[in-house]
């Protein structure tokens, strides 16, 4: 925790969250960071979402894995041998982007049976240290190295995991909440990070508008409770006074830019309260809480390219929904 203001850290705020969660709501249009939808409730809610009818990306990316864990391990293995030699292979270590509960992993932990580190790396912590005791039970030989922290910055791994050979695994086409050049960038710099080799990607391909828009506004009202979530936790840990009933959810295909955008759009002309400050809202104003863009396969590859990977091959599932891309 940062400390330039003191007010705010008598009042108990957390600097950095406080910083980002006003520099959003004072801009000229408002925004939250979608990284602020993960606490435990957050987070929660997510695992839930991932359950959904209308929520496709996980199931079927799940199912491109399972039906081709085989040949993607082999093509990791070979990707990184190809860089490190026979030692490439053996020593690596796979490292997962946003690991969440490790739900995803285990499709391609059971086709490296030869694996030893698994490193999951997360912003939530409470979801690491119980997956990582069942990981570990469920593959003997397999070590579990959890790492707290945010793949947007340093990503701070063990001082003994900094060298070793590295195969990424970044499934869920979360990097679809960062627009195309902070994506580039993103890439850029796991391309750059030390011992990288192969590259795992999970990536949510452009489709029917009406299938996207319904994939982020459930008929249960999880993704509109997962969206309130962040009302709520500006309310507890920011002092705010947020009406969460006076904010409707809204998912928005935004075809222009190849997104889905998630809004709270205000029911009322309203002031709210926060961290010392007033926010005022107009009737129908909104708050862009999350954009998550779709991609072709092409359009995919030509962003991988311009981060310096090479994109060796990908699977997707019979009717496009999903692409997983290996890059080198
Ligand atoms: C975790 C970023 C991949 O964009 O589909 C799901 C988050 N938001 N429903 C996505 C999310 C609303 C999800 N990612």
């Amino acid at each position: 925790m940062t400390n330039q203001d003191p007010a705010a850290a008598q009042a108990g705020f957390d600097e950095a969250f406080r910083a980002s969660v006003l520099e959003g709501l004072t801009g000229a249009v408002k925004t939250a960071d979608p990284k602020h939808f993960y606490d435990a409730e957050g987070s929660r809610l997510f695992d839930r979402i991932c359950t959904l009818p209308e929520y496709y990306p996980t199931r079927t990316e799940t199912a491109i894995l399972t039906r081709h864990a085989s040949e993607m391990a082999r093509a990791i293995e070979t990707v990184m041998q190809r860089r490190g030699g026979p030692d490439g292979a053996r020593d690596m270590a796979l490292l997962e982007l946003g690991a969440g509960s490790s739900v995803k992993v285990r499709r391609l932990l059971g086709a490296m049976p030869e694996l030893r580190c698994y490193i999951p790396l997360d912003i939530s912590a409470d979801h690491l240290a119980a997956s990582a005791a069942l990981l570990e039970a469920d593959h003997p030989g397999l070590e579990v190295r959890p790492v707290e922290g945010d793949f947007t910055g340093a990503l701070n791994l063990p001082a003994d995991l900094e060298d070793c050979p590295k195969a990424l695994f970044f499934p869920g086409s979360t990097i679809g909440n960062f627009d195309p050049d902070a994506a580039r960038d993103l890439l850029a710099r796991m391309r750059a990070l030390k011992g990288a080799g192969a590259f795992l990607i999970g990536i949510d391909l452009v489709k029917d508008a009406d299938v996207l828009v319904r994939a982020y506004d459930d008929a249960q009202g999880v993704t509109a409770a997962f969206n309130r979530n962040l009302l709520k936790r500006f309310n507890a840990e920011l002092g705010a006074n947020f009406d969460l009933s006076s904010f409707d959810h809204e998912s928005r295909w935004n075809a222009a830019e190849s997104r889905v955008e998630m809004h709270l759009v205000s029911r009322k002309r309203q002031s709210v309260a926060i961290a010392g400050q007033r926010i005022e809202f107009e009737a129908g104003e909104s708050i862009h809480t999350e954009n998550s863009y779709k991609y072709s396969v092409e359009g995919f590859e030509r962003l991988a390219k311009e981060a310096g990977w090479h994109p060796e091959r990908h699977w997707s599932d019979p009717e496009d929904l999903f692409a997983v891309h290996l890059l080198a």
